[in-house]
């Protein structure tokens, strides 16, 4: 069990990493007693900090390491889920300046926005889907406060799972029952297709990721409010951002979303 003192420690280390742009040694090897649920303890501890010093509020929540691939590369047998703020979210429009991460990596995703509160537990992917309003593409922007993007599940989890920006579509379609895991998607990097997937790749459906994530959330009392976003996760690897760089998401009747990045002053 982690002392108080140490949680705040690690809050510190986290918030302060992000702000000046520097990565940390991971976590665990200095206090082999994080585990899972002091990591969320952790990563609450550091929303309310940024919530406080940033003047930010919650926007939503994410998942991460949803595939099968991902998992067995972190030898781990769920995914991990964070918090989406208000000052994460960036317009498509213009060049996006990510100077001040550290080592920014980018990811195609479904978003969903729901008209009812979603709270757990036993929250079925039947209930997500009737409470679902509208889908959206969305491109995750992650970056990791380790050193190397290295880090155990505990480690990834007390970071808000990598969290760092994310931009959604400009139109939101209204969910209509449409089959999500069979919706195909397209990943464009420079107009050339990087990868292509569908819904099914988020453990075999995106609603099946959401429900898991808000019943874990019925822990802490949390749940998914009306008209905040869920990022589902990843629907292929996670690839380097360079100078320059055009990437989009096309997802089948879903619309897509393009956004273009510089390291430069930008916007
Ligand atoms: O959103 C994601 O898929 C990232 C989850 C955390 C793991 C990572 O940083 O690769
Ligand atoms: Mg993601």
């Amino acid at each position: 069990m982690l002392k108080t003192e140490v949680i705040d420690s690690i809050v510190d280390e986290l918030f302060l990493a992000e702000k000046h742009g520097k990565a940390i040694p991971k976590l665990v090897d200095r206090y082999p007693g994080l585990n899972v649920d002091l990591a969320y303890e952790v990563q609450n501890r550091l929303i309310e900090r940024k919530c406080r010093d940033e003047g930010t509020k919650v926007a939503g929540w994410k998942l991460g390491l949803t595939s099968k691939a991902k998992q067995e590369m972190m030898g781990v047998h769920e995914p991990a889920y964070g918090v989406l703020l208000e000052n994460m979210q960036l317009q498509s429009d213009g060049s996006i300046s990510l100077r001040t991460l550290i080592h920014p990596k980018i990811e195609p995703e479904i978003a969903f926005i729901f008209k009812e509160e979603l709270k757990g537990p036993g929250v079925t992917v039947a209930e997500v889907l009737q409470k679902t309003d509208y889908i959206a593409p969305a491109l995750e922007i992650i970056d990791s406060r380790y050193q190397h993007f290295s880090f155990t599940l505990a480690d990834v989890i007390a970071d808000n799972s990598s969290s760092s920006r994310f931009i959604l579509g400009e139109r939101f379609a209204k969910y209509n029952r449409e089959d999500l895991s069979l919706v195909g998607m397209v990943f464009k990097k420079n107009g050339a297709i990087v990868s292509t997937s569908a819904g099914a790749s988020v453990m075999g459906h995106p609603a099946r990721a959401v429900a898991w994530m808000v019943n874990k959330l019925s822990r802490y009392g949390q749940s998914v409010k009306p008209g905040e976003v869920v990022l589902s996760g990843a629907l292929t690897g996670a690839i380097e951002i360079e100078e320059g760089d055009v990437f989009s998401v096309s997802l089948d009747r879903f619309g897509s979303v393009e956004a273009s990045f510089t390291f430069g002053k930008g916007e």
